[in-house]
């Protein structure tokens, strides 16, 4: 329904409801008392974890540390079984979260937003949805997630094949059955490396297309240390949360400030070691400061991971096409694993370098490579997704004089803070591109990003503001910034997602901000306290909606 008069239907419309969109929806509607629409593509709330189902599908941060920090009692109240919560788990925990602060009466279920267009004469967002719905707003708040754009590629054939495919980034709700068949899993991400394990021990025959070979760390998961958790973390959440706001990831870690280059080989190897023998991400920030700025520091724990994949993998042409040797360790997403170069020591599991013999086609029967054709019933894609931008880009997101979002961002994705981007008032983004959330700890820069929004508005509105905007120059500077943060980094060294390279035709720029979670948010902080400097404040017309629900 169209709005006819001049109070828009809503303040604030969210588009998502996962960790960010549940989190923004709650802080604006309880703490700022704004109405706020949510539209969500899916028929329940979670976001990516609603989506990623697929078998092994689990997070990579500890599950204490994977967690909304805005109520004390939920803290004290969840408990995870996992040390890394699983798929079910989080999802089971955003619904308790939706249930228990009455989430869901904002929410419109099973609605994709199709278009946002800036009305500039009333300073406010007309928002279409494939249901049918025109609603206005004053703000757009984007919580669509930063990697939920699956990436199919576009194989010859794929219509042709007679067996079942999946995305594992869309996986279907009906438990998938790999009892007996023959299974193929094309791609060897954090999505591959997880359920390749798990569907090896179910398939008859599991065969891996590998394009690129993987640094991968063990997760060392198991269940809860219930002691651990009662003892040293509830009693401590808040000294807990606010190391992990402030660090460089994220999370509450210590991180070494040796350099590798400055200690004995003797004594790396046993910190490497150490911190296999632990697991997690634990291994890359509590080793030497240096591996992921310095090439040669980084050679040190390369050529440990793959002394690690020869050990451990039986067969030796095998574990040579699993070595990396084409990217650094850190340049690529760190992957962290249970069980996966074992699993390629079982009888049914058979590996194809995909770089050295390509896939031409899939054709009724299975795939065929530049050697060989293989015959499945059901091939897996964990081939990734169109990152950070290509979720954007499904919808028609138009500024003033009907920019369009796509075009403005067509030579890659140009923000401040990765919360605005010039031309776009009062739009703002949950983990857009140019801010650290993918290189971090993903609740932790959800909650800055839910935060630091709400505060903004809250400022506008005490101050009568209509409309917000980043400074095209603001702006301009942050890219610049953000990408020279990112070149004395590892990440500049692999075709990543980061990058934008696994996506064919897609600019070749570095999206997310490399200087540190926590020195990003002394940032944001910064410019909040020196009165929203970079964003242009206009005090023009301002449309609050008639009444918050
Ligand atoms: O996707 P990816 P993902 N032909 O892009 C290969 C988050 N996540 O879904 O490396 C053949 O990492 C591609 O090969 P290459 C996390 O941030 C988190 O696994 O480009 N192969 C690669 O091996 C993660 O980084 C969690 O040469 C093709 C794979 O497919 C992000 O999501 C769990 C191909 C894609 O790997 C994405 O992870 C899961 C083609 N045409 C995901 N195109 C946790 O927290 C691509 N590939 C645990």
């Amino acid at each position: 329904m169209a709005n006819s008069g001049k109070s828009p239907d809503f303040d604030a419309v969210v588009i998502g409801a996962g960790f960010a969109g549940l989190g923004m929806l709650r802080r604006l509607r309880e703490e700022l008392g704004m109405s706020v629409q949510v539209y969500e593509t899916g028929d329940e709330v979670g976001g990516t974890w609603y989506w990623n189902r697929y078998p092994g599908a689990r997070c990579d941060s500890e599950s204490y540390i994977y967690c909304f920090s805005f109520s004390k009692e939920l803290l004290q109240d969840w408990n995870w079984s996992g040390k890394y919560p699983e798929q079910p788990e989080i999802l089971a925990y955003l619904n308790h979260v939706a249930d228990r602060f009455d989430l869901r009466r904002n929410i419109q279920f099973n609605t994709r937003v199709t278009s946002a267009r800036f009305l500039e004469n009333a300073n406010l967002w007309e928002v279409e949805t494939d249901q049918g719905d025109r609603v206005t707003a004053q703000f757009l708040i984007t919580a669509i997630g930063c990697i939920s754009a699956g990436n199919v590629p576009d194989i010859k054939g794929l219509d042709s094949f007679q067996g079942e495919w999946y995305h594992t980034g869309s996986w279907p709700h009906d438990k998938v059955d790999f009892a007996g068949k023959r299974v193929a899993v094309i791609g060897t991400g954090s999505s591959g490396v997880q359920s390749i394990p798990v569907i090896a021990q179910q398939a008859g025959h599991l065969t891996v297309f590998q394009r690129t070979a993987q640094f991968t760390i063990p997760a060392r998961h198991g269940t809860v240390d219930r002691k651990f958790l009662e003892e040293e973390v509830k009693p401590h959440y808040a000294e807990i949360l606010e190391k992990a706001k402030w660090s460089a990831a994220g999370f509450p870690l210590d991180p070494s400030e040796r350099s590798a280059l400055e200690v004995t080989a003797e004594e790396r190897l046993e910190t490497y070691e150490a911190g296999w023998a632990k697991g997690g991400f634990g291994f890359v920030f509590g080793s030497y400061s240096d591996i992921r700025t310095d090439r040669r520091a980084n050679d040190t724990v390369s050529e440990f991971i793959r002394s690690k994949i020869r050990e451990m993998v039986k067969d030796p042409e095998t574990a040579e096409k699993l070595l990396p040797t084409d990217h650094p360790f850190g340049s690529k997403r760190t992957l962290i694993d249970t069980d996966y170069f074992d699993t390629y020591n079982r009888e049914n599991v058979e590996l194809v370098d995909i770089r050295h013999s390509p896939i031409r086609e899939i054709t009724p029967k299975g795939i065929r490579t530049e050697d060989e054709e293989y015959e499945f019933d059901i091939i897996v894609f964990a081939t990734g997704f169109d990152a950070m931008t290509g979720t954007f880009f499904k919808m028609d997101i138009r500024g003033r004089n009907d920019l369009s979002l796509k075009e403005k961002w067509s030579e890659g994705p140009k923000t401040y803070l990765g919360l605005q981007t010039a031309g776009f008032p009062n739009m703002f983004m949950i983990t857009g591109p140019g801010s650290p959330s993918v290189l971090g700890n993903m609740p932790v820069c959800i909650e800055q990003h839910i935060e630091w929004i709400a505060d903004f508005l809250q400022y506008m509105r005490e101050r009568d503001i209509g409309a917000v905007e980043a400074d095209a120059d603001a702006e301009a500077a942050w890219v610049s910034h953000v990408n020279e943060t990112a070149e004395p980094t590892m990440f500049m060294l692999a075709n990543s997602w980061y990058l934008g390279a696994n996506i064919p035709g897609k600019p070749r720029v570095f999206m997310p901000y490399a200087g540190g979670v926590g020195n990003y948010r002394k940032k944001c902080n910064e410019i909040a306290d020196n009165g929203y400097e970079g964003f242009i404040l206009d005090s023009g017309s301002r449309g609050k909606a008639a009444s918050a629900t």
